[in-house]
């Protein structure tokens, strides 16, 4: 399959279900209270929403939609923890940007939220939007049973916290003193952006009650597009500009930092990711043409543009 013969079929589910985890989201950040709740600030709602009404792809809730959709999941329910991922992401992108980190000027082609606010606004900003994930799963308006509830908050929150996404970025400032090795680099990327990816999949299962054999396989299957992803992005900063990427390009290169592009160059690259897209097809075989979707995803992600 090449990239353009996917383009329509796909760009239309993506937009489509980006349409819908925007709506929900919108609804989500307004200033109405919720029980236990005293006061919403406006200018931190408004700084919520900047970092997250702001254009994203949303390919995580999209994943989320769409493994959800192959056990025929509660399509709400899938809606719910779509949104509560993309405001994690959301999170990890304006503390990421913040100046003890990545120090960035743009994200999704327009000023960081430090920039149109300030710092404390965007440390907030991030802070709330990691908490309210967990609000929004956990909430009986998420129509799932408890159980399944509790389970998806476990895992998201393993999948975000120190043993996945802030440790991976923990390791990834370490990186640059401590040039770490391939199977280094691979540790922290699967932390960094994978274990987000890997749930987006894994939790399609869970609200699906698929069995253990299922959920494994798209836990696995995530891992699989989330390597992708992350060698894609690594080559989109050493091959694009800040045109296309919507925020700055050859970064990467700039600060040193050690990553499988520069490790082994662009051609190695672009064949781990063409084996990529070919496991994460194998694993979804089981099924069947319920999963051609999720396969076009996969394509996407290795041969994104931005
Ligand atoms: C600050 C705890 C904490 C974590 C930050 C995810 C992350 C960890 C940092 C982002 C740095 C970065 C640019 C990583 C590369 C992969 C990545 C997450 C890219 C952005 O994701 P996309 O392309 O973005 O899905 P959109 O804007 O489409 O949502």
């Amino acid at each position: 399959m090449d990239k353009n013969s996917l383009a329509p079929h796909f760009t239309t589910a993506l937009a489509t279900r980006a349409m819908q985890v925007e709506t929900i989201l919108q609804k989500l950040l307004d200033e109405r209270l919720r029980a236990g709740e005293i006061a919403r600030p406006e200018r931190l709602m408004a700084a919520m929403r900047y970092g997250v009404l702001n254009g994203g792809k949303r390919l995580r809730p999209f994943l989320v939609m769409e493994t959800a959709a192959l056990f025929g999941a509660n399509e709400e329910a899938a809606l719910r923890v779509a949104a509560a991922l993309e405001s994690i992401h959301c999170y990890s992108l304006v503390h990421d940007d913040l100046p003890a980190m990545d120090d960035d000027d743009l994200r999704r082609g327009q000023p960081t939220l430090h920039k149109a606010f300030d710092e404390a606004a965007a440390i907030l900003a991030g802070d709330s939007l990691l908490t309210y994930a967990f609000d929004i799963i956990a909430s009986d308006e998420t129509d799932l049973d408890a159980a399944t509830r509790l389970e998806l908050v476990l895992s998201l929150a393993r999948a975000a916290g120190p043993g996945g996404m802030a440790g991976g970025q923990a390791l990834d400032l370490m990186a640059e003193e401590q040039n770490p090795d391939e199977t280094g680099i691979i540790t922290l990327q699967a932390m960094k952006t994978g274990a987000l990816i890997r749930f987006a999949c894994e939790s399609g299962a869970i609200i699906g009650g698929a069995t253990r054999e299922e959920r494994e396989r798209l836990a696995e299957f995530g891992s699989a597009i989330g390597l992708a992803f992350q060698l894609a992005d690594d080559l989109l900063d050493v091959t694009s500009d800040a045109a296309h990427l919507g925020k700055a390009a050859g970064k990467d290169a700039a600060a040193g930092k050690a990553t499988l592009v520069a490790l082994h160059g662009i051609h190695w690259t672009r064949n781990q990711l063409a084996g990529l897209v070919a496991q994460a097809e194998e694993l979804l075989s089981p099924f069947g043409d319920k999963a051609e979707i999720l396969k076009q995803a996969a394509h996407f992600i290795a041969n994104r543009e931005s």
